[in-house]
């Protein structure tokens, strides 16, 4: 059965009960035709139930997808696009961060976007956009990451570690989501190298990407040695030539 939203949101969810019940409130309120996937690793702090709850209150505009513990950012997302392409019928697939970092305001303007470009991103490195209460540490572990792997990768985007990101239908159809080996943060370099060298457009619309407002981080010192490992094996394949870009296949309305 196809669902009526046009876009549906991937929300994935660790320990967010703090946040979850405001975000998709604010979500589902937008001037657009949107829906959310949950994608909650069975957190130990009720987020899974609060989402269940939400999916019975807003039927047809939430969906949950319960994971037995947690396997990781990457995987989640993987799990909300099979949710979102094949069960929902969505031609928007977007993902953003449970905690507020990703504020719902800009959405609409990433919608808008995607009429002339095939991936969007919310991004914090394109004028207009920043960050807002990130300690030096985060910013110096942002930037660095960004420039290692725009440079490694010849990546094109500014921002390439977002996770505030739209990607068309066909996008994420063109794309063989099971290779990919990245399970946690990498995930997201890793869907942007694939998407460029597709010849798929990207674009940026500008956020100021607010600091966590609840809760704790899951960004672990382990998640950093893997980034740095997936940005190694994908700059191995960039000079090996790897996969050919396919033919752009043009924008459709
Ligand atoms: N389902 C699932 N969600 C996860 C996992 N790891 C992180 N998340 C979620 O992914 C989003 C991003 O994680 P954050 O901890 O906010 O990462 P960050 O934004 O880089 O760091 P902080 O904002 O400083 O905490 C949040 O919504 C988390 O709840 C995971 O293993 N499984
Ligand atoms: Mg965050």
């Amino acid at each position: 059965m196809d669902a009526s939203a046009e876009t549906f949101v991937i929300i994935p969810t660790y320990n967010e009960a703090d946040n979850l019940d405001d975000l998709v409130t604010q979500v589902l309120a937008l001037p657009v035709s949107i829906g959310v996937v949950v994608v909650d690793d069975n957190s130990p702090d009720g987020t899974g139930a609060m989402a269940d709850a939400l999916a019975v209150t807003y039927p047809g505009r939430v969906y949950v997808v319960h994971r037995p513990g947690k396997l990781g950012l990457g995987t989640a997302y993987l799990a909300g696009f099979k949710k979102a392409m094949d069960d929902l019928g969505a031609r928007r697939i977007m993902t953003m961060d449970a905690d507020f970092s990703h504020n719902p305001r800009y959405i609409p303007a990433m919608i808008e976007m995607s009429r002339f470009e095939h991936v969007v991103i919310g991004s914090r490195y394109v004028p207009g956009g920043g960050t807002k209460n990130w300690g030096w540490n985060r910013v110096l572990l942002s930037a660095t990451a960004n420039f290692v792997a725009r440079t490694l990768l010849g990546l094109q985007a500014h921002d390439v570690t977002a996770g505030f990101r739209l990607y068309r239908r066909e996008v994420l159809a063109s794309i063989p989501l099971n290779r990919i080996f990245s399970s946690g943060y990498s995930f997201l370099v890793e869907m942007l190298f694939l998407c460029q060298r597709r010849g798929w457009q990207i674009g940026e619309v500008p956020i100021i990407f607010e600091d966590r407002r609840d809760g704790t981080t899951k960004i672990s010192s382990k998640e950093i040695v893997k980034a740095q490992y997936t940005v190694f094996r994908l700059f191995v394949r960039r000079i090996r030539g790897g996969e050919p870009k396919q033919p752009q296949v043009p924008l459709a309305p």
